[in-house]
């Protein structure tokens, strides 16, 4: 009777394990922002920098991955998702305004070069993509 109880306690820690995550792999995103991405700097991004070329048509999609977590068994610990933006150094190239968590942004590039950009709302948030002919 003991063991079997036991046993219970033991199957739930690993489902509440396996459930902490909210954060599916989302087909097609190239670049995820990392979860407490503002504490993050140039890890914010990732990967950071992000190779391409435009021979494979050039574009990058971002997911905004920073959603927070569902925390334990009873939701303890549970993590709000943060809002964040792409927004690249070179005003007006490309920017994704507010994207919520879960979010995702596409852009295209047409020339190759190496185009840095940051969270307009976390500065210090910095990643580059590097665009191969
Ligand atoms: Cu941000």
């Amino acid at each position: 009777m003991y063991s079997r109880h036991f046993a219970t306690i033991a199957v739930g820690l690993l489902l509440a394990g396996c459930s902490s995550s909210t954060d599916p792999t989302t087909p097609g995103v190239d670049v995820s922002i990392q979860t407490g991405a503002e504490t993050r700097g140039s890890s914010a991004f990732a990967p950071s920098p992000f190779t391409l070329s435009l021979a494979d048509d050039g574009t990058v999609k971002w997911r905004n991955g920073d959603v927070g977590t569902t925390g334990g068994a009873y939701g303890t610990g549970a993590t709000a998702g943060t809002t964040h933006t792409i927004t690249s150094d070179t005003q007006g190239l490309f920017d994704s305004g507010s994207l919520a968590p879960g979010a995702t942004f596409e852009h295209t590039f047409t020339a190759p070069g190496s185009y840095h950009y940051h969270c307009s709302i976390h500065p210090t948030m910095t990643g580059v993509i590097v665009v191969n002919p």
